[in-house]
């Protein structure tokens, strides 16, 4: 079976860089794959992207040896078990509060006995190879989100579930959770004491510590830190910020006013 980059990469102790896609286009995905990153996320939570989207996008990925991840709307195992059957190796469970549904991920990424996933790995055969249920559970990367306040408050019998490979920050929930604006790269003393509690519970169990950024600098400093799974870059956010940039340094012509101006996300 394909071996999941970005878990051997964590086994060697590095951190794995990635970057994020909202925008439902294979081609635009397949753009994202040649950038040297060493994982990308479909965002069916918040980007613009349905299952009949997400497809293309995982066999635009596979044109490269880029890891595919997906993050799923939600906490629901049939949508889990349907991106990893389409050939997703690791999914991304947003709002995690408690051990319970932390479980309840762990379970639909996992075969039985472990598990209960569903056998059917339609398009994962294509891409995993032909041994793909014998080597699925370890290989798939089972993320779970830390950002609400629930989830802060529980978050040791969360990181401690076994078969959790992973826990992942949200900054601008995590934000709004502690009464904070929603700001992703956050300098708050608030925010930060928390990010750092997740780090650390996350080494005191053997567990990945994730984090997303807005910017090389957060990305940096959160490398620096110890984090091993780190967002650099979304392309909604790439696409935007170069094109206003570029815009930006013209002289002897007026813009129209861009249409969205500030925040971040
Ligand atoms: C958050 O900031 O809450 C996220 O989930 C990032 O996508
Ligand atoms: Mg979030």
């Amino acid at each position: 079976m394909r071996i999941n980059n970005v878990k051997k990469i964590w086994r060697d102790g590095k951190p794995a860089v990635g970057a994020w896609l909202s925008i439902p286009s294979g081609f635009s995905a397949e753009v994202m794959a040649h950038t040297g990153v060493d994982w990308l996320c479909i965002d069916m939570q918040h980007g613009c992207i349905d299952y009949s989207d997400v497809v293309p996008m995982l066999t635009a990925i596979s044109t490269t040896s880029v890891t595919p991840f997906v993050r799923v709307p939600w906490n629901e195992p049939s949508v889990i078990m349907k991106v990893l059957d389409a050939g997703a190796y690791g999914v991304i469970v947003p709002m995690v509060s408690n051990r319970a549904e932390a479980e309840r991920a762990v379970a639909a990424c996992r075969y039985p006995p472990t598990g209960v996933r569903s056998n059917g790995p339609n398009r994962a055969l294509l891409y995993g190879g032909a041994d793909y249920q014998k080597n699925a559970d370890k290989e798939m990367a089972c993320i779970v989100m830390i950002e609400t306040l629930e989830g802060i408050e529980k978050m040791e019998e969360i990181i401690s579930t076994p078969g959790v490979d992973a826990a992942y920050i949200g900054p601008t929930d995590l934000a709004l959770s502690l009464g904070l604006p929603a700001v992703m790269d956050n300098e708050d003393p608030k925010h930060v004491a928390v990010v750092t509690r997740i780090l650390e519970t996350c080494k005191k169990h053997n567990v990945i510590a994730g984090i997303h950024t807005a910017s090389s600098k957060f990305t940096q400093r959160f490398i620096d830190q110890g984090f091993q799974m780190v967002m650099l870059v979304a392309d909604r956010s790439a696409m935007s910020n170069y094109v206003k940039a570029e815009v930006g340094r013209l002289t002897g012509w007026s813009p129209a006013k861009p249409s969205a101006e500030g925040g971040q996300y």
